[in-house]
């Protein structure tokens, strides 16, 4: 252990601890922007300078010693801050008012912190263009501070590599390599590095637009569905603590805006688990099968296999996601069903994730004969429309979503935390192949945010072996297992985000593992509260069956849920 003083306080530390790390663990709080603990630790900001011994240091990259004596809080920590920031600021945009991280932002957060009135300084501007070209990112090089965070939750969580330094001096730029567009390298679209960015330099395109204008348009019968995270988080950007279950209000803030038809991704996620169920039960009975079977409902996830894993392709369920699914329903089955003309319907979907907007946009994504999905909105999208829009969120009374594709049970819900699609699926699957009730349908082994879950289900004597895995780095270490041909599962989750869908790219801000642990439980009491908490007892997806697609597999549903993705 190392004996060190901290602002006269006199504290121990296991060797190694850095000064930040010293300082926390003594409830001293020292400013960062470019830190983030055992992600990026590079001391490329200095905003967290304390003086050690008398010299001034980056407490995030410098080690404590024997007898150090630091101060966090003098006239000249105070300055050098101050001035580290200023001249990040004279170079910065000063589009404040217009940000999309206006109010959100890190850099404006520590300049208000530190007393920052004016800059003294006139530092030079750059105007590079916005890459525009992803469908669901977009970079703003001119905001980017050089923090470097985006590029290491890229590398070192979602193992993409994708985002790195770009020339030197001050035309560097944090960009794909030779400053290719987004869209034309191995991008995933998850939108982690939105995240990551302390700033407004990378931000999910926008579609709001889109969107209000079809509410506007009398010709169009706007429908709209809500997918299974959006729900305990949305509430954080109306003050509601993390977690906090607001599934009524936001059905209630959506009819408000204009849809006609408010609708619950759940609904298919239900419809998922029944139809991925069964494949899983004909991949298991059938010897020439490719196993592991793994999940195919997050975006990211898909484009990840695509660019790196090509070969392990035929792994994956041919089940298209929940939003895919709905998408393909709700321009056949719901037009059929309540008798409107399909071309009216503008289909609009709530999701948690900015690859939705990419996943929408696919060319697999057409089976009604329309584009099945017409627009994307994350939940700090929907958000933002709903303060637009001056609904009082918080007041809202509780209602109810439209029949029939609103109803859902609990395991649809679970889709939106890591774990929960097996869970969801173990439920089914255990039912429709021993006919028995499960004993404790809560499969608390795949809960909870270790990267990589395991568990074993006993299907009447046949053991069959699960896996979890959240974050692409984790999906990396399964997929190396498979191609050395060492995972010895039947079926895996995979989610491209840390958390599952609770910490997509397009939730609030922030959002870390206290407040992904948080949204999680908030789903788990949504599915312990539901009457019904297996997918295939969702009497609106048994009608959907009896009315239209008739069997699970069948041909209706080959057409419409099932597709095929290519390298
Ligand atoms: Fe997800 Fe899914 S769980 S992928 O995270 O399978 O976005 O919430 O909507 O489609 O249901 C996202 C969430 C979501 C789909 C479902």
């Amino acid at each position: 252990m190392i004996n060190l003083t901290i602002d006269g306080q006199q504290i121990q530390v296991k060797a190694g601890t850095t000064v930040l790390e010293a300082a926390r663990s003594a409830g001293i709080k020292i400013p960062t922007l470019c830190y983030m603990k055992e992600i990026n630790e590079i001391g490329a900001c200095r905003v967290c300078v304390v003086e050690a011994n008398g010299r001034m240091v980056a407490s995030c990259v410098t080690p404590v010693t024997e007898g150090m004596e630091i101060k966090t809080n003098t006239p000249a920590v105070r300055e050098a801050r101050k001035t580290v920031v200023e001249l990040m600021i004279s170079d910065h945009p000063m589009e404040c008012l217009t940000c999309e991280r206006n109010g959100k932002c890190e850099l404006q957060t520590l300049a208000e912190n530190l007393g920052i009135r004016e800059i003294p300084y006139e530092g030079a501007r750059r105007d590079l263009p916005k890459d525009t070209s992803s469908p669901s990112i977009v970079r703003d090089p001119n905001k980017c501070i050089l923090c470097r965070k985006c590029e290491a939750v890229c590398a070192k969580i979602q193992e993409a590599h994708v985002l790195g330094g770009q020339n030197r001096g001050f035309n560097t730029i944090v960009a794909p390599a030779f400053s290719l567009p987004l869209n034309d390298v191995a991008c995933t679209m998850c939108g982690q590095c939105i995240h990551a960015c302390p700033v407004g330099a990378i931000y999910e395109k926008d579609d709001t637009a889109k969107v209000w204008e079809a509410l506007g348009d009398p010709e169009k019968h706007v429908v709209v569905q809500i997918a299974p995270a959006v729900r305990v988080a949305i509430g954080e950007e109306f003050g509601l603590e993390p977690g906090t279950l607001v599934t009524g209000k936001v059905y209630a803030a959506l009819r408000r805006l204009g849809f006609d038809k408010v609708f619950d991704t759940n609904f298919t996620a239900d419809l998922t688990i029944v139809e991925e169920g069964h494949e899983l039960i004909e991949r298991l009975n059938d010897p020439d099968a490719t196993l592991p079977m793994i999940t195919s409902c997050s975006p990211g996830w898909i484009k990840y296999i695509e660019h790196f894993y090509p070969e392990l392709i035929p792994h994956l369920s041919t089940c298209k996601s929940p939003q895919q699914m709905f998408g393909a329903l709700v321009k056949t089955y719901y037009p059929e069903k309540v008798g409107i003309d399909p071309a009216r319907i503008f289909s609009v979907s709530i999701m948690p994730c900015t690859a939705k907007k990419f996943e929408a946009q696919r060319p697999e994504m057409n089976s009604s004969g329309y584009q099945d999905v017409d627009a994307v909105l994350t939940t700090r999208e929907l958000a933002r429309m709903i303060k637009e829009a001056g609904i009082d969120f918080v007041n809202l009374p509780d209602e109810e979503a439209d029949a029939p594709m609103g109803i859902y049970t609990g395991a649809g819900t679970l889709f939106g935390t890591t774990g929960g699609v097996m869970e969801a699926a173990v439920r089914t699957a255990y039912e429709v192949v021993t006919g028995e009730q499960m004993p404790d349908i809560e499969l608390k082994a795949v809960r909870g945010l270790t990267g990589i879950k395991e568990a074993e289900v006993d299907f009447n004597g046949k053991k069959i072996k699960v896996a979890v895995a959240h974050g692409l780095g984790n999906a990396r270490k399964l997929m190396d297992l498979i191609a050395k041909g060492e995972a010895d599962y039947h079926f895996i989750e995979i989610m491209a985000c840390p958390g599952g869908c609770i910490g997509g790219g397009g939730q609030p801000f922030p959002t870390n593992d206290e407040i992904r642990a948080a949204r999680a439980r908030g789903l788990y009491e949504d599915d312990k509260n539901k009457p019904l908490r297996k997918s295939h007892e969702n009497p609106a997806v048994q009608e959907l069956y009896k009315e239209f697609l008739k069997k699970p597999l069948g041909h209706k549903s080959h057409e419409l849920l099932h597709t095929h993705y290519t390298r």
